[in-house]
């Protein structure tokens, strides 16, 4: 089973349901008062937190969800279906990121914590709503809001407690195995874990804290050298560092290790240099090790270090340790400076409308209202076009047309329909 710790979705939230421009029928009545009923509100897509979950495996092969159109306004006042809102299961950790403009939309972190990532479009208003004194027949009902439409990336951080890291072969994997009930793979060659491992650890005192197993780290691994890069992510949830170094020195100088590793952290965007550390010195059964662990203390006198076996087990000291220390340590911001834990999910409507020069005369319209809008328009009937032209004056399409260098006579499309800019009143 392979890892999935990052997806790419397109979404596509609900269209609000048009107004209905309808009228009362009565019995010797030839036109009855407006009666056309609101549009429904469009499905918005939201995303929940399930602590049941812990990968994003079920997205894997999703590539677009969307949510249903609210239903049209009836007869009689009637409101349109609302349609019902999509919920996506993600695990807790999971960060939603708008991929155009790079932006955390969503950082969920709680069991049944909802974040609207993708919201309905609202129902246009019926023809009920326009009656005034100088129009108590209006013919015109508004269009439903477009539901908004982007394309996110969800990435899953894991939420640990606190991470073994170091190089690769130091017994991190074997670490985890004998202080929690995870079972790891263990082996002598580098890169064995490939993907992170959770571990819950429990100690004598009743505390527990979850400890990650991760991927080795080499030099060179902020800039995406090995695996520890793709990872490195993963440690910025982890409120303490266990570095874990070899000092049997067998295949590497312990002193060096160390300095190399926190050299990469330091490298790393997001200030991993900043969580507390705690050094575990592995491997203190083979020969050699404990000359290593005097020359490491005293190369760096001020480094917290605790001498193991690994495979012996008999880790309480260190465990009592991180514990301590994850107790009192803040939790640390997940994302670049400034951003705080939690966001704060915005909804920001896009311009109606964007124009577009084209040259020699031709100018575009993109607009997905303007669109829709046409898409009721019945070209054969004038008064029909001529609505529509009012319609676009009254979003100021006309002098934004202008401000672009539009003049009369020009032409101005909108999708495959082609109209002569004019400038008399419509
Ligand atoms: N002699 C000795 N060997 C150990 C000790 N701890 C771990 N090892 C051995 O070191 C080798 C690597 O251990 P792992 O736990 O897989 O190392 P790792 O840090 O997870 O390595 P990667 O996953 O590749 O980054 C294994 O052969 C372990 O049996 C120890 O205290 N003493
Ligand atoms: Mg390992």
């Amino acid at each position: 089973m392979q890892f999935i710790d990052k997806v790419t979705l397109k979404l596509k939230a609900g269209n609000g349901g048009d107004g209905l421009v309808a009228f009362r029928r009565e019995k010797y009545v030839p036109l009855g008062g407006p009666s056309g009923g609101d549009g429904g509100k469009g499905g918005s897509i939201i995303f929940v937190g399930d602590a049941n979950k812990s990968t994003l495996l079920d997205l894997r092969y999703t590539k677009e969800i969307r949510a249903k159109d609210g239903g049209a306004g009836k007869n009689n006042k009637m409101h349109g279906a609302s349609a019902d809102d999509v919920y996506v299961k993600v695990p807790l950790g999971t960060m939603i990121r708008d991929l155009e403009s790079g932006d955390v939309i969503g950082d969920i972190t709680k069991h049944d914590e909802e974040v609207i990532i993708c919201k309905g479009g609202k129902g246009g208003l019926g023809n009920v709503h326009f009656a005034s004194s100088i129009n108590s027949a209006p013919d015109y009902a508004k269009l439903g809001q477009s539901g908004e439409a982007k394309e996110v990336l969800v990435e899953l951080k894991l939420l640990a407690d606190a991470g073994l890291i170091g190089f690769p072969s130091v017994g991190k994997s074997t670490i985890l195995s004998v202080v929690s009930s995870a079972r790891p793979e263990i082996a002598d060659y580098p890169f064995t874990t490939l993907r992170p491992q959770l571990g819950m650890v429990r100690l004598k005192n009743g505390d527990s804290f979850v400890l990650a197993d991760l991927p080795g780290l080499i030099k060179g691994a902020s800039e995406g050298k090995g695996l520890g890069h793709t990872f490195l992510k993963h440690i910025e949830r982890c409120r303490v560092l266990v570095h874990v170094v070899d000092m049997s020195g067998e295949y590497r100088d312990p002193v060096e290790d160390y300095k190399i590793i926190n050299d990469e952290l330091l490298e790393y965007p997001g200030h991993l240099e900043k969580r507390p550390q705690v050094v575990v010195a592995n491997k203190m059964d083979i020969e050699g090790a404990q000359d290593n662990l005097e020359r490491f203390k005293k190369a760096y006198p001020d480094v917290e270090v605790y001498p193991i076996i690994a495979f012996m087990g008999d880790l309480d000291k260190v465990l009592y340790r991180v514990d301590e220390l994850i107790k009192t340590t803040p939790k640390f911001a997940l994302y670049d400076e400034g951003h705080t834990d939690k966001v704060i999910y915005k909804y920001e409507e896009k311009p109606e409308f964007e124009i577009y020069n084209e040259g020699n005369g031709n100018f575009r319209i993109s607009s997905e209202r303007i669109e829709r809008m046409l898409g009721h328009v019945d070209m054969d009937d004038e008064i029909s076009v001529i609505k529509f032209g009012r319609a676009l004056k009254k979003m100021n399409v006309d002098s934004a047309l202008e401000d672009k260098g539009c003049k009369p006579g020009d032409h101005v499309y909108i999708n495959d329909y082609g109209f002569i800019f004019k400038e008399e009143d419509l």
